[in-house]
């Protein structure tokens, strides 16, 4: 007998409240909103997901297949989707085991969960209340359960969604292809904005560099070496005894003339800021913060205290619109020292002396704007959400020519509007390294473009074997960023010897050099919501042997990453063609495929995207059996906001391959009013070898061979 039947006739005899009249009503084409009968929508409502109008438009078609039953017994409220045992299921954010998720349960509660090691893992960093389905067809669905407070999610016989709250209403998305359900999604949650383009580059990172001039050898490190990087990491040591906003005296006494060093070398300076303010009647931000009433209180209405590094700290109340512009306030002085971006953590917010890691469940958060007070238990999977949105605010007041840079521990579905992930304390094991795959791809499949793993891992010490591993890998993750802890030995690329230093630079040559189709990636997630890391299954939805492929993932459409130590991967049908790059190979690089009917623009080696350009593109061609592919370019300033004016360029490639013997490119701006001048030349990737034509600046290329 189905779960569901069970609990209906349960509620039925003992008579408990089982609640299953409920109204729906399609808003758009494709998107449903079912509303339970007991919908609570003070105690839910506004969302902090979804950023559109859900009018109840019209009544459901007919055949609309995904429908909820709603039950609410012994005060909490759960859905539940009846389905077929056939569908395969994705998703539900940030989460640890296999890519294709049925029989998984997850808990979404936001946890500090170190080395994933507690409550067995099912319980992270993010809370994404998200289900994706896919059917045999290739059909898809999307589930949204519109509620922030700590619920469950059950994928073993159907979907249950068990929510402490109180009743929530349900969107439901149906689309022809999981494809159009991530673009729906986005457009419902809103999108990642475009990103500085230094954002994408290479980026070295350890708790903590210190002091200063530890940080400014690591950046001559890079210079002197050849390897790429963009990006230095300032952790929690740079602080004065971890007072958020400070600097600690001996260690960096000079903030701005490190980064101005930072710059001069073509880095920039992420620093670490958490939530929690010391308690410390002598701190200006604590005094601040105490003489705004910008604190969370506990349930008597007190300010309230938990442990964190600084010792007691108390917790801004990001519900509070005052506390929300104060936190913003915050960054004018800091940025203005040329930090170029933040890094928020501990976010959950994670409190060691709390109830589970964090601050008890019937604190209050006083609200004020569209956002009601209420208890934490209802704002905690927002916690991060609303810090994060408010650090953002607060960086782009200060500059407001420059895109934001935030990176989020802590996040909820619809985050990626203002903040990238990383997925938390990892550990340098084999394990890990592989379950960053399906990982960083469930997270994508959540909504969120912009993330990856500690490359190395975080805990513990990978081995040179392992490491060298991990980064010809990680130079493929979104976010490409090598971390790891205080205790740890150094993992900078060239701490494990000749060999793995040059798998390094090969590796992150390669990134660099993939950069003109990778921004072009980052620039269709900003304007329809396609993930840019997606699971191979994307690459043919009727496949279903590929729904469990989780060794490998592509990037964007064109490109299949199958890292070299992959075993048996499931590959999907066509002419996939490995690039034959040129630097020397090594045993270590991943294997990266260039899809038939595609064209991939690439740049030469650069040492930062400082040196960015995209005036002599090859163009990497794998024509199809017809003899056709297509590709396109994305480019702009790769910071500010002039694109937004119709400063950019978006190309499109067209090539026709006439039998054995020549290739012809036509290259056309389709979009925007940059105007540059640009050389080509084809690279036609046949058979694992590359012929060349020669560079010309023609809009029309050929190639005969
Ligand atoms: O700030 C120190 C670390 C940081 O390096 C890591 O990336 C975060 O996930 N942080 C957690 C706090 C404590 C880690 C034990």
């Amino acid at each position: 007998m189905k779960k569901f039947t069970l609990l209906y006739i349960l509620a039925l005899t003992a008579c408990l409240p089982a609640v299953f009249a409920q109204s729906s009503s399609l808003a758009e084409s494709g998107v449903a909103v079912f509303y339970p009968a007991d919908f609570d929508s003070i105690n839910t409502l506004p969302s902090l997901a979804i950023i559109k109008d859900l009018p109840k438009r019209d009544s459901l078609p007919g055949d609309w297949a995904i429908k909820p039953e709603f039950v609410t017994q012994d005060g909490k409220t759960s859905v539940h989707f009846d389905l077929n045992a056939n569908i395969d299921l994705y998703g539900t954010g940030e989460v640890i085991g296999d890519l294709r998720r049925n029989g998984a349960d997850v808990t979404l509660w936001n946890t500090d969960n170190y080395e994933y090691g507690k409550f067995d893992g099912k319980q992270l960093y993010q809370a994404h209340p998200w289900v994706l389905g896919v059917r045999p067809d290739g059909s898809a669905f999307g589930i949204l359960a519109d509620n922030s407070w700590r619920q469950e999610i059950r994928l073993d016989v159907g979907v249950d969604i068990i929510s402490e709250g109180p009743a929530f209403r349900v969107i439901v998305i149906e689309k022809n292809s999981p494809q159009e359900v991530m673009k729906s999604l986005a457009d419902l949650t809103g999108k990642m904005e475009m990103p500085p383009l230094w954002a994408l580059g290479y980026q070295q990172s350890r708790y903590s560099y210190f002091p200063d001039t530890n940080v400014k050898e690591l950046a001559d490190g890079f210079r002197s070496r050849n390897i790429p990087a963009d990006v230095i990491w300032m952790d929690i040591d740079y602080m004065d005894g971890f007072r958020v906003f400070t600097f600690d005296p001996e260690g960096f006494p000079d903030p701005k003339s490190l980064n101005d060093y930072l710059h001069a070398q073509d880095f920039k300076s992420v620093y670490m800021i958490d939530p929690g303010v010391k308690q410390d009647s002598l701190y200006s931000v604590y005094q601040e913060g105490s003489a705004g009433n910008h604190w969370v209180l506990d349930s008597l209405g007190k300010e309230y205290n938990g442990e964190v590094w600084p010792g007691q700290v108390a917790f801004p109340d990001y519900t509070r619109p005052e506390t929300q512009k104060w936190w913003a306030s915050l960054y004018t002085d800091f940025m203005n020292l040329g930090i170029d971006g933040v890094w928020n953590d501990m976010n959950e917010p994670a409190v060691f002396d709390g109830p589970g890691g964090s601050m008890p469940d019937h604190n209050i958060h006083r609200g004020g704007g569209d956002l009601p007070k209420d208890i934490h238990l209802r704002y905690h999977n927002v916690y991060g959400l609303l810090m994060v949105r408010s650090s953002r605010e607060g960086i782009i007041d200060v500059n407001p020519d420059k895109r934001p840079f935030v990176l989020s521990r802590a996040n909820y579905i619809g985050g990626q509007r203002y903040a990238a992930t990383w997925t938390g304390d990892n550990s340098a094991t084999w394990d890990n390294l592989k379950m960053s795959i399906p990982m960083s791809i469930n997270l994508s499949l959540s909504g969120q473009p912009f993330n990856g793993p500690d490359i190395g891992g975080f805990t513990k010490s990978p081995s040179a074997d392992l490491f060298g591993n991990w980064i010809a890998l990680g130079a493929y993750y979104p976010f490409s960023r090598n971390h790891t802890s205080n205790e740890t030995e150094p993992q900078e690329p060239w701490a494990f010897g000749e060999e793995i230093e040059n798998v390094a630079r090969t590796a992150i040559n390669r990134r660099y050099r993939l950069l003109p189709y990778l921004y072009t990636l980052f620039h269709e997630a900003a304007t329809t919501g396609m993930p840019i890391m997606r699971p191979t299954f994307f690459a043919d939805i009727e496949d279903e042997n590929l729904r469990e492929e989780q060794q490998s993932f592509l990037l964007g459409e064109n490109l299949l990453i199958i890292p070299r130590w992959a075993e048996d991967v499931q590959m999907p049908e066509g002419d996939w063609q490995q690039i034959p790059f040129e630097e020397t190979d090594d045993t270590y690089q991943a294997i990266v495929k260039l899809r038939d009917g595609a064209i991939v623009p690439m740049g030469p080696v650069i040492q930062s995207t400082e040196d960015y350009s995209t005036a002599k593109m090859t163009l990497l061609i794998n024509t199809d059996e017809n003899g056709h592919a297509t590709g396109s370019l994305y480019d702009d300033a790769g910071e500010g906001f002039e694109y937004q004016n119709g400063e950019f360029a978006e190309l499109k490639f067209t090539a026709k391959q006439k039998g054995n013997k020549k290739v012809n490119v036509k290259i056309e701006q389709v979009a925007g009013a940059q105007k540059a001048a640009r050389e080509f030349r084809i690279a036609l990737v046949k058979d694992n070898q590359i012929i060349y034509s020669d560079w010309s600046s023609d809009d029309e290329l050929t190639l005969k061979f």
